[in-house]
């Protein structure tokens, strides 16, 4: 269990590999080649926001209880019988303290979904309504929602999205995607089990959400009628969002989706993982193999009997990681070698019986393309060190020949991180693009003419540089 007290929600929050603790938290890390969002923090929790509320082990009121501890966590006895995308609870007014700007109220859905395997299971959504929408019904009711897949980069229950962002965005995505008066849903796409890079266990939870999300949406003043949907994801919520888009066709054919997002991809998450192990990234290789193979426990067998059961990297060392969020994880396995944690080093970590899981579940590519009447936005840098170039544009490639219809940049300029940041103001004109009518009220902020082609596929090389003024923090803006 969580240390609960006095600690402040801080040593729970962060729940991406991008983010870091702010400077001046108990937390600070020393991870300099990640870019961090200042920002305010929220209070920590202190017994003078405790009163007596009906959950024992959370007596606060201020944030909702993390998973572990929230019964509200639970589908209903009957719930394997309704179809997927079925709403099955709804938590309204769902966060009593709201970090994130331009966001009105939150509503809470929790949905039947699929595993991997496409057994029953469930997740929940986080839906943030825009400040824009309080006037509604009178005025401004909002047509459009983007799903909205967080890099959650972690193998925790307790790191889910709709526990953390209580505290506040790890970007200010959502803070953009808001201002422009749409729905913003975040789900919870690594499922009750946390399997950080499963990916059909992701696409399934993320085209439940946006399923559930619209069915009770309305109930919130959104038009539903006509109402347009989009996906946007970086990184790790690009690789949520990539299987979403190839399984769209055969899991949710049904589902009118306006278009997608898919910044910084990496296709394949052994060669990920060959890069980003030894550096500070390392720790993601191990809640990224755990969280894989949480949906596959032939995989996680296999992979404890090859874990060392002494010395300091041993198997209750690796396997402790399903308690840590993303920042977590990242300090504590900072620039190890995490082939030294088993018996036969890489031979392990990359046997066969990994590699087909890996292959089957966290493979981008294999499942489809995305469905040739959704626009896709493609963006990558030329120069990211987390996943190499070359295997975005196969992937590009592989979609294009299924029939796929996207725009590619590869930027020449900056890296993984650094193009989160650039890739930002293109990512909402595109969305400008796909969601908004052709009344003249499209808003187009990068002043990039972002062409995409009715049907087919364009690639192009373009060089957009950092922009300095994204990098700055909330409060920035307000003053
Ligand atoms: C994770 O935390 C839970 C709850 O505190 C604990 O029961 C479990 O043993 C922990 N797991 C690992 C692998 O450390
Ligand atoms: C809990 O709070 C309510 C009202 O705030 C009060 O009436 C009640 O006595 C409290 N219960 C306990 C056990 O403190
Ligand atoms: C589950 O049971 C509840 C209460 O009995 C009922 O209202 C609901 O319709 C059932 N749902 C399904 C999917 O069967
Ligand atoms: C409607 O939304 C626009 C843009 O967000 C805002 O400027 C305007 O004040 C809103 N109108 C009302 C009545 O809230
Ligand atoms: C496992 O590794 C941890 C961390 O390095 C260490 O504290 C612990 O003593 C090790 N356990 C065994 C049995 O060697
Ligand atoms: C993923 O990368 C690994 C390592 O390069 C390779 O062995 C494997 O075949 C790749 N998987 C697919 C499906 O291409
Ligand atoms: C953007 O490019 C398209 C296609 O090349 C062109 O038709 C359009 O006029 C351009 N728009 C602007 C503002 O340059
Ligand atoms: C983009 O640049 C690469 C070299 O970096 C070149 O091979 C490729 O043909 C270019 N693609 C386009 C569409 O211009
Ligand atoms: C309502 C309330 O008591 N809120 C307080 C919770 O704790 C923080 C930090 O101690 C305070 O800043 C809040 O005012």
């Amino acid at each position: 269990m969580r240390p609960l007290g006095d600690t402040p929600l801080l040593g729970l929050l962060l729940a991406s590999s991008l983010v870091l603790s702010a400077p001046g938290s108990p937390r600070v890390s020393n991870l300099k080649n990640f870019p961090y969002v200042l920002g305010t923090e929220p209070p920590p929790i202190s017994t003078s926001n405790s009163t007596n509320t009906t959950n024992p082990l959370w007596p606060w009121t201020h944030y909702l209880p993390p998973p572990s501890l929230d019964p509200w966590y639970a589908p209903p006895a009957n719930w394997t019988s309704s179809a997927p995308g079925t709403p099955l609870k709804i938590r309204r007014h769902a966060y009593p303290t709201l970090a994130i700007r331009n966001a009105h109220d939150t509503f809470q859905v929790l949905y039947r979904s699929s595993d991997t395997h496409g057994g029953p299971s469930w997740a929940v959504t986080t839906v943030f309504i825009p400040t824009s929408h309080a006037s509604c019904p009178q005025s401004n009711c909002s047509h459009a929602l983007v799903s909205y897949q967080v890099p959650t980069d972690s193998a925790s229950v307790d790191a889910a999205p709709s526990f953390l962002l209580q505290a506040r965005e790890p970007y200010g995505e959502m803070r953009d995607l808001l201002a422009r008066g749409w729905f913003v849903a975040v789900p919870d796409y690594e499922g009750p089990s946390a399997s950080y890079c499963a990916g059909k266990q992701a696409g399934h939870a993320t085209l439940d959400g946006i399923r559930a999300a619209l069915a009770v949406a309305g109930d919130f003043g959104f038009r539903s009628a006509g109402a347009r949907v989009g996906l946007w994801g970086y990184s790790g919520g690009a690789f949520a969002t990539a299987f979403a888009l190839e399984l769209a066709g055969s899991y949710a054919p049904e589902l009118r989706i306006s278009g997608g997002a898919v910044g910084g991809p990496a296709p394949n998450l052994t060669t990920v993982g060959e890069l980003m192990n030894g550096r500070d990234t390392a720790g993601l290789v191990v809640a990224s193999v755990v969280g894989v193979t949480k949906q596959h426990p032939h995989a996680v067998e296999f992979l404890r009997g090859r874990l060392r059961d002494t010395g300091p990297f041993n198997e209750s060392a690796f396997m402790a990681v399903v308690n840590m969020t993303g920042v977590d994880a990242l300090e504590k396995y900072a620039r190890q070698n995490v082939y030294d944690y088993f018996e036969n080093g890489a031979a392990d970590l990359w046997h066969p019986v990994v590699q087909k899981v890996i292959d089957g579940d966290a493979v981008l590519g294999r499942h489809g393309a995305p469905r040739g009447d959704v626009p896709v936005f493609f963006y990558k840098a030329v120069a990211d060190e987390m996943s190499l170039v070359g295997e975005t544009d196969a992937l590009i490639q592989r979609y294009c020949e299924k029939g796929a219809s996207l725009l590619y940049h590869r930027n020449q300029l900056g890296g993984h991180n650094d193009e989160l940041w650039s890739g930002r103001l293109r990512a909402l004109d595109f969305f400008s693009h796909v969601l908004e009518p052709d009344d003249g009220s499209k808003k187009m902020v990068s002043g990039i003419n972002l062409t995409l082609p009715d049907r087919g596929c364009l690639t192009q090389n373009v060089s957009v540089p950092l922009d300095v003024l994204e990098l700055l923090p909330d409060w920035w803006w307000t003053g």
